[in-house]
């Protein structure tokens, strides 16, 4: 989008024969242009300003390139013809935004340009930039890569969400324990986002309702709120590639509808007002981080109808627009749910479709299936969300008679296939009621929507055989599978420019827009020693980077020449990053027994954060941070061996740390890892994995080769078996030497300075459940290390490796995954070459 043109457009800007300021892309333009936003937007001159100042006066600058496009896009969107995708997702990773729209706007160099003119550097700008951290990892991650991969391949779209004012906590680490640090995004201001007051809906809370029959008899329910709050839209826009379409972003703030509580004022209780405001404004205050338990969260469930009603009267107030009648809402809108967070949005449409718009309750429901598309992300069961009864009814007493009529009608159904099979009537309901009360919302989800989805071949086939089985059998048609992908531009045309700039001499720069289909065209350098060797300079470059953030946030100086093994993801048990530290610490141990001993140095980095409540998680990174105090320190391995806990990873870091990676550590146990995308960031950037057979690392091995992917450990089915005949961690300790002295070692406090009991729970978590079987896994891993060692040995054989990994990586372009949603889930054809 070198140039927007002005014909057809609506900007009533003059051209005045030179470019205009707010489009032009010369380096002249947007020096002028800087200059201008700095004086009429952030009301300074140049020698006053800030480093903040002249972030937000280039921001601004960006974002005027894009403003023309997203109007157009969205004017776009009103076309009844055209199906809008809308993305509803309790969490948007969107990561900074500067760098990306200058990629994607294709005017990094004449802003670094300009700025330099300027007297500043651009990357001393892009540093400056606050990310907004608005999801936990994984899911939220996804949802933007998607969200790039809609606008470049000029799908309208808009992602649904919540502006929180405060996202996932900033981790600091003291003494070797995880610190959390409030993420204050917003304090130096967003100018990304363009506030729409106007734009905004009433949300309910509490109450009760009111049966009764209207003027023509029919069935009528009148909800009597107990709070009312109003949210209030914020757009993004989501610029494709070096195109046109510029899609959205639409998160929503909460407010009080009433800054006053009159009735309460008038008898005096000011603060009670006050309090009323107060709670509104709380709903969308703060991002849950995962992995803590559900239950008794009136907050979140309270965020997650508060986003999805704002969306779905939003989605209804642009169908209607249209001049269209509520019964083709399907055919304005296909609905993805991302996970069950969303899903009270089946019962919403219902409600707005049956209570707001009198719609009769089939062609309601008939309407809401085929909008609705369920992705499931998990499998692990205290990860699938259910709300306690009493909870649901107290923050959404309508919800709840819904629910229970959706639930009627399909247990009827049920009953009327399977007669007399009450076991799975109780299985497939709605509402569990095996104990005390919930609403399932995972089958709330299935239900009410025409397709669902896993995330990779191995989970959506896992999920019909385990958590969604009896749904499966009832409804085989729905499910499919979509492998999850991620962005080649954020993730190497943007992270590793250099690598970039290197893969587009080879075989031209196609493969940023066409990845699944050109990228493979790099196989044949492999065979290239020149090309090897560049290759390899990219690698170091781009290690030595890395090794000097390093040094800067945590002192610790890793030797460049040494292999850089990385493990970077959420800090769970499942992940198993303490089965790295068993192989960490039986590596220190060879080398303290045998001291002359040829190894390959290596430099294990961790990073990722641990949900504040999940103790276990917290004790992992004590645990790392423990082990990397005496390594680091201990002569004997120097240069040889080092250990380094990465701070506050996100995805601002992650740009720097997957270029610089050669091993990618996928190590979960099989069958728990839904997908993994990280696993897919390692190897388009040229490092080599090594993992069990879980989520997309099935995937990757099969297009890279077995002989370029390190493979080790039980199969999921395999795991089960092992659960099933009743698994003893404890043979394993028994059998192994090796493995016996690394646990002692820990549990004797020889990595906490003594202390026998810091490490315990960990320790006899191991030895009496280990439910994650490290300890199965153990000598396979430690095995299959070795093998990694051997091969690094050769160079030139880890080289040709590498770019085969890279090459081979087609499939793992959002775009890929991004077609597969539209084909099979969403009935959008693409437009030719789109
Ligand atoms: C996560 C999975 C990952 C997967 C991402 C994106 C949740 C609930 N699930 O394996 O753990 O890659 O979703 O699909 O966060």
């Amino acid at each position: 989008m070198a140039k927007p043109s002005q014909k057809g457009r609506d900007s009533s800007m003059v051209n005045t024969g030179e470019e205009n300021i707010r489009t032009g892309t010369s380096v002249a333009s947007l020096k002028k242009a800087i200059l201008d936003n700095l004086y009429y937007i952030q009301g300074r001159t140049p020698g006053l300003a800030t480093k903040n100042d002249w972030y937000m006066a280039v921001a601004y600058t960006v974002r005027d390139r894009m403003l023309e496009h997203f109007i157009h896009s969205l004017k776009g969107m009103q076309d009844p013809r055209v199906k809008i995708v809308s993305y509803l997702s309790a969490e948007f990773l969107m990561g900074p935004h500067l760098g990306n729209n200058l990629l994607n706007l294709g005017i990094t160099d004449q802003t670094r340009d300009a700025v330099k003119e300027l007297g500043l550097e651009l990357d001393d700008l892009l540093a400056q930039e606050e990310e907004p951290g608005l999801g936990n990892g994984g899911l939220g991650r996804l949802a933007a890569c998607y969200m790039d991969s809609l606008a470049s391949l000029s799908v309208p779209a808009i992602g649904y969400g919540i502006r929180y004012e405060f996202g996932i906590f900033d981790q600091e680490i003291r003494d070797g324990w995880q610190v959390e640090k409030t993420d204050k995004w917003l304090c130096l201001g967003n100018p990304w986002e363009i506030c729409r007051p106007e734009v905004s809906y009433k949300v309910n809370f509490g109450g009760y309702t009111v049966h009764s029959l209207d003027g023509e008899g029919r069935f009528r329910v009148q909800w009597i709120p107990h709070r009312v709050a109003r949210g209030i839209a914020y757009d993004t826009p989501v610029p494709s590639y070096r195109d046109e379409m510029v899609d959205m972003l639409r998160l929503w703030k909460s407010e009080a509808i009433e800054s006053f509580d009159f009735q309460a004022f008038n008898v005096g209780d000011y603060y009670k007002s006050v309090d009323e405001k107060i709670i509104s404004e709380t709903v969308s205050k703060v991002l849950y981080p995962n992995d803590e338990p559900e239950i008794g969260k009136t907050l979140r469930l309270a965020q997650q109808y508060f986003f999805v009603s704002c969306s779905l009267q939003d989605m209804i107030r642009i169908h209607l627009s249209r001049g269209k009648g509520m019964e083709t809402f399907h055919e304005s809108f296909a609905v993805q749910l991302n996970d069950t967070h969303p899903s009270i949005a089946v019962a919403e449409l219902m409600r707005l479709l049956v209570d707001e718009h009198l719609m009769g309750w089939d062609s309601a429901w008939q309407i809401t299936q085929k909008t609705m598309a369920y992705t499931n992300h998990t499998l692990l069961p205290e990860a699938l969300e259910k709300w306690s009864l009493p909870l649901f009814k107290r923050t959404l007493p309508r919800h709840l008679e819904i629910i229970y009529e959706i639930n009627r009608r399909f247990l009827n159904d049920v009953r009327q296939r399977y007669p007399g099979d009450d076991g799975l009537a109780a299985r497939l309901s709605l509402i569990d009621e095996s104990g005390e009360k919930y609403v399932r919302m995972a089958h709330l989800a299935s239900v009410g929507s025409h397709r669902i989805n896993g995330v990779a071949a191995l989970h959506s086939n896992l999920l019909t055989l385990t958590v969604l089985k009896d749904l499966y059998d009832l409804y085989p048609d729905r499910f499919v599978n979509v492998t999850n992908g991620v962005t080649p531009r954020r993730w190497i045309a943007l992270s590793n420019p250099e690598l970039s700039a290197l893969i587009s001499r080879g075989i031209g720069d196609r493969w940023i827009r066409h990845f699944e289909d050109e990228i493979r065209k790099l196989e044949p350098f492999a065979a290239d020693a020149g090309f090897r060797a560049e290759w390899r300079k990219i690698k170091c470059k781009n290690k030595a980077r890395l090794a000097a953030i390093i040094q800067e946030r945590t002192g610790i100086v890793p030797n460049p020449d040494s292999l850089f093994d990385i493990q970077v993801k959420r800090i769970h048990e499942y992940k198993r990053q303490h089965l790295s530290v068993l192989n960490i610490i039986t590596l220190y141990n060879r080398i303290k027994k045998n001291p002359g001993q040829e190894i390959i140095p290596r430099t294990f980095i961790f990073g990722g954060k641990a949900a504040p409540g999940y103790f276990m998680a917290k004790l992992i990174i004590k645990l790392i941070n423990s082990v990397a105090e005496v390594i680091n320190t201990d002569q004997d391995v120097a240069g040889r061996l080092a250990v380094v806990f990465f701070p506050d990873f996100n995805v601002k870091n992650a740009q720097h740390i997957y270029p610089a990676a050669e091993l990618s550590e996928q190590i979960s146990t099989a069958g728990m890892e839904a997908s993994g995308t990280g696993n897919m960031k390692f190897s388009m950037n040229g490092a080599l994995t090594i993992g069990t057979l879980d989520g997309a690392n099935v995937e990757i091995r099969q297009e890279v080769g077995q002989e370029n992917f390190f493979l080790f450990g039980l199969s999921a089915e395999e795991v089960h078996n092992e659960k099933v005949k009743g698994y003893r961690p404890r043979d394993y300790y028994d059998s192994n030497p090796c493995l016996r002295e690394v646990i002692e070692q820990i549990r004797s406090g020889y990595f906490s300075r003594g202390d026998a009991e810091l490490f315990r729970p960990l320790v006899e978590n191991l030895l009496d459940h280990d439910p994650y079987l490290l300890l199965a896994d153990y000598q396979p891993y430690i095995d299959c290390q070795d093998g990694v060692s051997s091969v690094y040995h050769d160079q030139e054989r880890w080289t040709r490796m590498s770019i085969l990994n890279v090459a081979r990586m087609g499939k793992f372009s959002s775009d890929r995954s991004i077609r597969e949603y539209c084909d099979t889930i969403w009935n959008i054809k693409l437009a030719k070459g789109g």
